[in-house]
């Protein structure tokens, strides 16, 4: 490509994705009264600014080809500060190694841009292979602490080349640029992944949502586990971690389970939101679901809404790794709204949008599962019974539609 030639084809591409990221999303009508999705994602791989993908040097990239890929934009993580608000995204390479990626947006919905520079995540003394799935929490001590999943060759099993060790890595920053890193979360079990710290002391210590596991992939008998931790700086975790939430037969936390973002503080208890996997013929399905635990003992699961809250639907379905939902961000408006950024199929970010009312409505309501077949449907035939005379009595008019 001549010079000129080059220089126009670039300008598209900025264009192209300037036009992107400006353009404004559209709430879709809910179709459940609980939360509202959006017409388009959020943060997709063609916002990565075209900086970060191609070689802008003629005499080096003189046919103007993307030089380092950016695959997917997925399990971000989410905050509000100063009025703004930011997804810290995985962003992953062609080259298959994620890292951490700021976006911010005026509103949280529309318009959200990469920073210019990618966060450059310290390393402890045994650097990781991978780094994925940020929790951003505001601490009471005054920081903010980033857990995230930090991923290693497992060196016992030298010929298994997809033999990985999963740790809890933290990191602590006050502004999103300069981060702080710890040590890895130390605790009694192999391996542990979806890891988030509560956002504030429980009896004078730190207190971690942990899911402990055996192997990388098999979760063994466990759950969403729950510890603390004395030193933040030396985070070890001394006891067996005790299971708030385990995983259970025949339901859409079947195989697996583990936390998504931090917990929402509320009036009546602490709003939580989670992932739950089930093996199916077309692989791991992973949806979303909700609790609440007491605002006396966190440790204790107070409502458990039946089913799930939210699962891939539509073209949320099909990705990188398919018939996946994951949410390890959301963010709690002063004025009560939600924003909730949650990850399809391991490609990109969405928004679903809903306030505290909604959720404690939803989690406190909503019956509990009634624990097999015979009592789900007894269940659901009292609820049709109750609702056939509301109408016979009160809505002759919906009559016709019966
Ligand atoms: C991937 C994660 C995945 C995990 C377990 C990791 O290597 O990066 O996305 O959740 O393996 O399958
Ligand atoms: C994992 C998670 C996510 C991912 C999911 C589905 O175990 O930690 O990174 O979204 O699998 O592939």
């Amino acid at each position: 490509m001549d010079k000129k030639t080059f220089d126009k084809h670039l300008e598209q591409l900025f264009e192209d994705h300037w036009k992107l990221v400006s353009r404004k999303n559209k709430k879709l009508a809910s179709n459940n009264g609980i939360y509202h999705r959006y017409k388009r994602p959020v943060l997709t791989r063609n916002h990565a600014p075209v900086y970060w993908r191609y070689d802008l040097d003629h005499t080096k990239n003189p046919m103007l080809l993307t030089r380092l890929g950016v695959n997917t934009t997925f399990n971000a993580g989410a905050i509000e500060l100063n009025g703004k608000y930011y997804m810290i995204a995985r962003v992953e390479g062609f080259d298959v190694k994620s890292f951490f990626a700021v976006a911010e947006s005026p509103d949280g919905i529309n318009n959200f841009t990469f920073w210019k520079h990618p966060v450059m995540m310290p390393v402890t003394e045994d650097p990781e292979m991978n780094v994925y799935d940020i929790r951003l929490v505001k601490h009471e001590d005054g920081w903010i602490y980033g857990t995230f999943c930090a991923e290693r060759k497992d060196n016992s099993k030298p010929d298994d080349s997809s033999a990985a060790l999963a740790s809890c890595g933290i990191a602590r920053t006050k502004d999103l640029i300069q981060w702080e890193r710890l040590p890895d979360l130390q605790s009694t079990a192999q391996q542990q992944r979806n890891c988030v710290l509560h956002p504030e002391f429980v009896d004078g210590k730190y207190a971690f949502y942990t899911r402990p596991q055996h192997g990388f992939i098999d979760t063994g008998d466990s759950g969403i586990g729950w510890a603390l931790v004395e030193d933040i700086e030396n985070p070890v975790i001394q006891e067996e971690e005790s299971i708030i939430d385990p995983r259970s037969y025949h339901t859409y936390k079947e195989v697996k389970n583990g936390m998504g973002p931090a917990p929402i503080k509320t009036e009546k208890g602490w709003l939580h939101l989670a992932h739950g996997v089930r093996n199916t013929a077309a692989g791991l399905r992973y949806v979303l679901y909700m609790f609440m635990c007491s605002l006396e003992d966190p440790s204790n699961v107070i409502h458990r809404p039946s089913g799930h809250f939210l699962e891939p639907l539509g073209e949320e379905r099909v990705g990188d790794v398919s018939n996946v939902v994951f949410c390890n961000g959301w963010i709690a408006k002063e004025n009560g709204d939600v924003l909730i950024y949650y990850a399809s199929s391991d490609t990109r970010m969405h928004v679903a949008t809903t306030n505290i009312d909604l959720l404690l409505d939803y989690v406190i309501h909503t019956p509990e599962d009634a624990g097999r077949t015979e009592l789900c449907a007894k269940q659901r035939d009292q609820l049709i019974r109750k609702n056939l005379s509301i109408i016979d009595q009160d809505y002759p008019q919906l009559k016709k539609f019966l």
